[in-house]
């Protein structure tokens, strides 16, 4: 018996078990306290923002907390035909790559920018781990703003990390790739995976002001697997720590051959001393090819750069920037605590949880305390570095957060619990149960140097008997946990847009009074823009027809349209002229291969339409607006390819063309 049926073994056990005790936690005693504690009265708000990864959705969630009210999807890296999010032609921009454009990805990491070591709820950064891209989201009006290709990069997972003042946000890679001495991915042959293949840790400069993402440098690491990573604090904020599995560099059939070694490692780099060596010349200039895509904040119109140069530091050949230390085994989660002494690693396949201690590191390298070096990067010796050891803490311990009052939370996956244990003494506190496979977990602010406590959400990787069924298909499945006092107390299910990795949480007041009610119309510097109904026109340019169309409660100008013929291609640059908050208009067209454009009050959003047949076809608001919402609608005519019928439109008696 492998060590992975062993473990599908003890899941499905403690599965069972964890249903017969499903019937005891939903007993009536239990909840009624509990349901005080996340009751948000009917038009109250919440204490907390929570922004939940939505995984293979592409996407980012936002919910309340305690209450677990989902207030927002808010589109990333997937298309959105809810808004027209990579469907309207100004924002389709975002999604190209220099694979060209990608309708989707897998988004894990949610991070917070950071001010003094907390979270300030300026921006949110998110990894895309398929096609490895970083995106920011303002969170001023909950728009992804900018997306950064990752070059050299595949299965961008430990991926976005910032530092404690966003100097740089680090993106590391999953998979290693073989990469050119002159740059660029090469064709070789798979099984010289150990001669050729290389990781690469990607920095990213963030401009203090706006936010513009930049890269910055790349450091070229030895050809493991990277998995998560997290920046130090206080004493050890100059450094990233990233845990690395298959240090075997198997090429085949990883679940056995990347999991033979006892120790894995965790990269400890200096990333003060990595920028040293980029200013004193150190990095080499390399070919890449990768997109830079930004929405223009004045006319709301994203475009992209292509970028063809990066600069690339290889530690081997800069002394002191890496450090390897041996850890057990498959390391995933790595979590530094709020006092940045403390480096927790949490290893997929060790029995026990391993905290590094940083001022040991410290000391082992001035003593030059190595047992070897790989790549030539020194390897640390593990009893020099270990602070302590977290016994019997669970099985498949996968993610550390803390809550700011000496305690640490392990979330276990094959044991599917979360731990409680002290800093001081590694001794396990208390337990909870949750149901079922917890991945990531999360505490308000328990990545930060100063954690708000009080809440921990356990983000589950199976739903099971949760919720009422939905076929083979469920919702994803949280659970809010008080962590206030000495026990944790199970407070809230709440499902979740599919799949939670991580999520950040940060007081609601740090964002609420920022928030943009509408965009201001005198603002609007859209070319297509027009700020008067009176100026609605329709024009053609050869086999072009552009539209420019006014929306206002409750009417389009125009609402009749003729001209159009088989073979055009027709843009209606819709501009919501309303002022006022939550007005927004939607608009689609009648057989557009295309979704519709949701237009926030003074924005201009442009749809594309190409006629697929001759006759009449309606198009409409499809946001219920006003009470004369129905009536938001007209008609456009097609007519036969090269027929004689002029552009003509009108709204009410105002009439135009011949
Ligand atoms: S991962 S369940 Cu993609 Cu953050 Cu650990
Ligand atoms: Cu505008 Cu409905």
């Amino acid at each position: 018996m492998n060590i992975r049926s062993i473990y599908s073994l003890v899941v499905g056990c403690l599965l069972l078990l964890g249903a017969c005790k499903q019937g005891e936690t939903g007993s009536s005693a239990f909840s009624s306290d509990a349901a005080q504690k996340v009751y948000v009265a009917p038009g109250e708000h919440d204490e907390f923002y929570a922004f939940l990864s939505g995984g293979y959705n592409g996407q980012m969630s936002v919910y309340g907390l305690p209450s677990g009210r989902l207030l927002k999807m808010l589109p990333v890296f997937s298309q959105n035909p809810e808004n027209g999010y990579g469907y309207s032609e100004e924002s389709k921009p975002m999604l190209n790559t220099s694979f060209g454009f990608v309708p989707w990805d897998d988004l894990h990491h949610p991070k917070l920018s950071r001010t003094d070591g907390m979270a300030d709820g300026r921006w949110l950064f998110v990894n895309a781990n398929n096609t490895p891209r970083v995106a920011r989201i303002d969170l001023k009006t909950f728009k992804t703003v900018e997306i950064l290709e990752i070059p050299n990069s595949s299965g961008n997972h430990c991926s976005p990390y910032p530092t404690n003042n966003t100097e740089y946000v680090i993106a590391g890679t999953r998979f290693s790739v073989p990469i050119a001495g002159e740059g660029g991915i090469m064709d070789v042959p798979l099984d010289e995976y150990k001669e050729k293949f290389r990781g690469s840790i990607s920095f990213i400069k963030v401009d203090p002001e706006h936010g513009d993402m930049d890269i910055s440098f790349q450091i070229l690491v030895p050809g493991f697997d990277y998995d998560l990573a997290n920046g130090g604090k206080g004493p050890s904020e100059d450094w990233v720590f990233f845990t690395s599995y298959n240090t075997e560099q198997a090429g085949t059939l990883k679940e056995i051959n990347a999991s033979l070694n006892d120790k894995d490692f965790v990269a400890a780099i200096n990333w003060k001393k990595a920028e040293e060596y980029v200013k004193q010349g150190k990095a080499k200039e390399i070919e890449a090819e990768y997109y830079h895509n930004k929405l223009d904040e004045k006319s709301h119109v994203a475009s992209s750069e292509v970028k063809k140069k990066v600069k690339v530091l290889y530690p081997e050949d800069c002394p002191g920037l890496m450090y390897l230390i041996p850890t057990p085994k498959s390391p995933h989660g790595v979590d530094v605590d709020p006092s940045g002494e403390y480096i927790t690693v949490s290893g997929k396949l060790a029995s026990l949880v391993p905290v590094h201690s940083f001022s040991k590191m410290m000391t082992a390298i001035e003593n030059e305390d190595f047992i070897g070096d790989a790549y030539g990067i020194p390897i640390l010796r593990y009893e020099s570095v270990i602070a302590g050891e977290v016994k019997e803490a669970g099985l498949g311990p996968l993610h550390t957060e803390f809550d700011g009052r000496g305690n640490a939370y392990t979330s276990m996956f094959v044991s599917s619990e979360i731990v409680k244990w002290d800093l001081k003494t590694f001794e396990v506190l208390d337990r909870m149960p949750v149901y079922y496979s917890v991945g990531h977990l999360m505490i308000p602010g328990g990545d930060t140097k100063d954690p708000y406590g009080k809440y921990l959400v356990a983000m589950n990787k199976i739903t099971k008997d949760r919720y009422l069924p939905t076929g083979p298909e469920l919702t994803h499945s949280a659970q809010l946990i008080d962590i206030s006092g000495d026990k944790m107390k199970m407070l809230l299910d709440f499902p979740t847009l599919s799949e939670p990795h991580y999520a950040q949480a940060i007081p609601a007041d740090l964002i609420k009074p920022n928030s943009v009610k509408f965009y201001r119309l005198d603002e609007n510097e859209h070319p297509h823009a027009i700020k008067n109904e009176n100026d609605m026109k329709v024009e053609r340019n050869g086999n072009v027809v552009n539209v420019y169309m006014t929306a206002i409660r409750s009417h389009l100008a125009p609402d009749n349209i003729e001209g159009i013929h088989m073979g055009d291609t027709v843009y209606f640059h819709v501009t919501n002229l309303e002022q006022d908050w939550d007005v927004p208009h939607g608009f689609a067209v009648m057989g557009n291969q295309n979704a519709e454009i949701l237009v926030m009050p003074g924005e201009t959003q442009t749809l594309k339409w190409v006629p697929t047949k001759e006759g009449v076809v309606s198009f409409y608001c499809t946001d219920f607006c006003s009470a004369l919402h129905q009536e938001m609608q007209g008609y456009a005519r097609v007519s036969a390819k090269g027929s004689n019928v002029p552009i003509k439109y009108w709204v009410g008696n105002k009439r135009k063309g011949s």
